[in-house]
């Protein structure tokens, strides 16, 4: 019989890898799956809340009851804030940093999370997911902060994400490639099921949310072209596959190759960045990309690159098999010239106003 390696035990092995290391991080991360075994707890009851008779929000066990991703923000809040490892955290639910409890010890890591992301599909049953990504605090002082939090990507220490689908799994890279485990719920581990995961050479799927294609610049609409083998050299096309929760959306491209992208456009939203919050989506995944061999580009560079100005900023997001991202960022270089121009320009006004 194969070894069967709990993520507990996949993580102090990498730890052994760093004779320096005190621990801290590791622990974090093992916080961070337990959160996740009890925000996937609810997320398979959420359906049954109205069936078991709650009622005044309360549930049959006398909680009080919470939306899921307010219960999921809370969950991670509390997992870690007491633990001694963390100088602040940020969240997506949240609008400022949050400090750690005036009454715990403060440490050199910031956890940045978005506790339930893909919100529209948590009602209808559909996979959604957790996201984190960990920054070493770069700051003086035991506090954290904005600073520690607003590092560029390509310092990340480690980031991951849980998709709670058919079955639960967390996947994480702390810089030594990216490693998949997927929840046993009998006896409530997550078990090594994916290891040193690497975006397949030939990609599968595209991903895009095509109902607003209007709204898409030229550039983009050529590049869509292409994969569907349209325009250009008249490749085989891809399928397409679009869930609407990013963290099952990239989970199955990076499984199975292809290109997720949610562009940024001038006309639907006010500011031509897109959708993607830097902090809480773009920076984790594109971190992991990287790690499995891929590549994320906000249209014109390396999302890794890019040095933040604000906790909720957004970025054009382009991510997948490292071909058909550069492949974008061609078409945009060719066909977006006025695109380009406004997001560079909003971008530098960002930096501006951020000082
Ligand atoms: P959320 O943070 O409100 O959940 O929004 C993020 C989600 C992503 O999971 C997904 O990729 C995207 O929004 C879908 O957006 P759209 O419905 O516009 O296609
Ligand atoms: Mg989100």
């Amino acid at each position: 019989m194969a070894p069967i390696i709990t993520i507990e035990r996949h993580i102090l092995d990498q730890q052994r890898l760093y004779p320096d290391s005190t621990g801290a991080f590791s622990q974090m991360l093992y916080d961070i799956a337990l959160s996740a075994k009890i925000i996937a707890r609810e997320t398979t009851r959420a359906g049954l809340v109205g069936i078991l008779g709650a009622s005044d929000d309360h549930n049959v066990y006398g909680e009080q009851q919470q939306k899921l991703d307010l219960f999921a923000n809370d969950m991670i809040f509390k997992m870690n804030d007491h633990t001694g490892r963390l100088c602040a955290m940020a969240s997506e639910e949240n609008d400022t940093l949050i400090p750690i409890p005036a009454q715990f010890k403060t440490g050199k890591y910031v956890l940045l999370y978005d506790p339930l992301d893909g919100s529209s599909n948590i009602d209808v049953n559909v996979s959604i997911g957790t996201i984190f990504s960990v920054h070493r605090k770069i700051s003086k002082g035991d506090q954290g902060t904005l600073e520690d939090a607003l590092q560029p990507g390509r310092r990340l220490a480690a980031a991951g994400y849980v998709v709670y689908g058919s079955s639960t799994m967390m996947v994480y890279s702390a810089g030594n490639g990216v490693h998949g485990f997927t929840l046993d719920p009998s006896v409530g581990e997550f078990l090594l099921s994916h290891e040193n995961i690497r975006v397949p050479n030939t990609a599968k799927y595209y991903s895009a949310n095509q109902g607003y294609e209007k709204y898409w610049t030229p550039g983009v609409r050529r590049f869509t072209k292409w994969l569907q083998g349209i325009e250009g050299e008249g490749r085989e096309p891809l399928a397409h596959r679009y869930i609407g929760s990013l963290v099952a959306d990239f989970h199955r491209n990076l499984l199975r190759g292809g290109i997720f992208y949610y562009p940024g456009d001038m006309q639907k939203r006010t500011e031509p960045a897109g959708k993607m919050r830097l902090m809480f989506e773009a920076q984790a995944l594109a971190f992991l990309a990287d790690q499995a061999g891929g590549y994320a580009s906000d249209g014109v560079g390396n999302i890794l690159d890019i040095q933040p100005h604000d906790l909720h900023q957004r970025v054009p997001m382009f991510i997948g098999n490292r071909d058909l991202v550069v492949t974008a960022e061609t078409y945009i270089r060719n066909y977006d010239q006025d695109w380009v121009k406004a997001y560079t320009a909003f971008r530098e006004k960002q930096a501006v106003f951020s000082g």
